[in-house]
């Protein structure tokens, strides 16, 4: 297994015309605290814009954020554009992600049918994420520690 000496990096950002900012500004300073290296695109970020990032930063993950009930026509054709850009990143996607969410696992069958390796509702502790992140790139304790005390 490589075990990296540079923290991870993961590109964050709110797809769409979506201006809720507080939760991917929580979900920052979680993943940093956590290690990673954070690059925050902020709200209103296009698919391109994820792209190019991941793209520049070298990314392992592209997180995406959705609060405002349409990140499904949002994220039609992103991971299209994604493998346009030659980008093998984890994507996970997480929020409000449908109007009233009243079916979540249709939700995540929706999201997972778009490409994303990961699927999160609103009430999803940060915590939880990070941990499944950690899983899915295999990130290795020693790996863990040297990151959180340098971060
Ligand atoms: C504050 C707020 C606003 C503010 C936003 C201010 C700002 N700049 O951030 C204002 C007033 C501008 C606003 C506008 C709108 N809003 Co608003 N807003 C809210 C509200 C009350 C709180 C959102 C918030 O900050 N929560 C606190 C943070 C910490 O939680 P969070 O955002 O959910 O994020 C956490 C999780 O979701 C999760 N998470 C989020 N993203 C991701 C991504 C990943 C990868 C992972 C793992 C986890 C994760 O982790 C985060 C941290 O814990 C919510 C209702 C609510 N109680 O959630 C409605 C809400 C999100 N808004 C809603 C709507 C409809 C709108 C508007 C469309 C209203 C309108 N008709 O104009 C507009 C959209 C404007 C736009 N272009 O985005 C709806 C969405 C409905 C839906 N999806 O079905 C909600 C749910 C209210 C409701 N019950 O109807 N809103």
């Amino acid at each position: 297994m490589v075990d990296h000496t540079m923290p991870r990096t993961v590109v964050l950002g709110v797809i769409g015309s979506d201006a809720h900012v507080v939760g991917i500004t929580i979900l920052e300073q979680a993943f940093s605290a956590a290690g990673f290296d954070v690059v925050n695109l902020g709200v209103q970020t296009s698919q391109e814009e994820f792209a190019e990032a991941a793209v520049a930063h070298d990314a392992e993950a592209v997180l995406v954020s959705s609060l405002y009930g349409h990140a499904e026509q949002d994220c039609q054709g992103f991971h299209d554009v994604l493998d346009s850009y030659g980008i093998d990143a984890i994507t996970y996607i997480g929020g409000n992600l449908a109007v009233g969410q009243d079916d979540f696992e249709e939700t995540r069958a929706t999201f997972e049918a778009l490409g994303f390796d990961r699927v999160f509702d609103s009430e999803t502790d940060p915590e939880e994420a990070i941990a499944a992140l950690e899983r899915d790139l295999q990130v290795t304790t020693t790996e863990r520690e040297r990151a959180t005390i340098t971060s």
